[in-house]
């Protein structure tokens, strides 16, 4: 039987190889769903893909994951420099996160450097563009111990 991940998305990420393909390519979100479905298909994984722009609906959805999803995969986006408050609702959530950033945030702006998540995180994948959801799916799947992920 396969197991839930949850793949959470912040704000602007809707944007996502629309814009600044420099910075984050030409992949869409759609494309980085449809690659997360296939990637956690192959390793027993049921994924709920979501993107918001709002902060308190993120908090919402990663209170929904406690005891429901084996693990949560997050891109908070700019609310990974920002939030306390999603800091606080993943503390309560019992499984692996693996915190994604597209682009390598720490050769950019100052600001981007620190992230209130990592204190949290099971992991973090920086800088391996949209790849870098397959590979936190991955991560997930060996921490929980599926078949597939082992
Ligand atoms: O590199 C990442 O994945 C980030 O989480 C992306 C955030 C940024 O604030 C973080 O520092 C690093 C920005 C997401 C906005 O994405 C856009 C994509 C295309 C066009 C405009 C924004």
């Amino acid at each position: 039987m396969s197991q839930i991940v949850a793949v959470l998305n912040g704000p602007n990420l809707n944007l996502l190889g629309k814009r600044q393909p420099e910075i984050y390519g030409r992949e869409t979100l759609a494309d980085v769903e449809a690659d997360c479905r296939r990637v956690g298909a192959g390793l027993g994984l049921e994924i709920e893909f979501r993107q918001s722009n709002r902060e308190y609906e993120i908090i919402d959805w990663i209170h929904d994951a406690r005891g429901r999803t084996a693990g949560i995969v997050i891109n908070p986006a700019a609310f990974t420099h920002t939030s306390v408050a999603i800091l606080d609702a993943l503390h309560a959530f019992e499984g692996p996160i693996i915190e994604v950033h597209i682009s390598n945030v720490h050769k950019r702006e100052e600001f981007r450097h620190h992230s209130y998540v990592s204190a949290v995180a099971s992991g973090v994948i920086v800088g391996c563009g949209t790849q870098g959801y397959a590979l936190a799916l991955q991560r997930i799947a060996t921490l929980i111990g599926t078949k597939e992920g082992a």
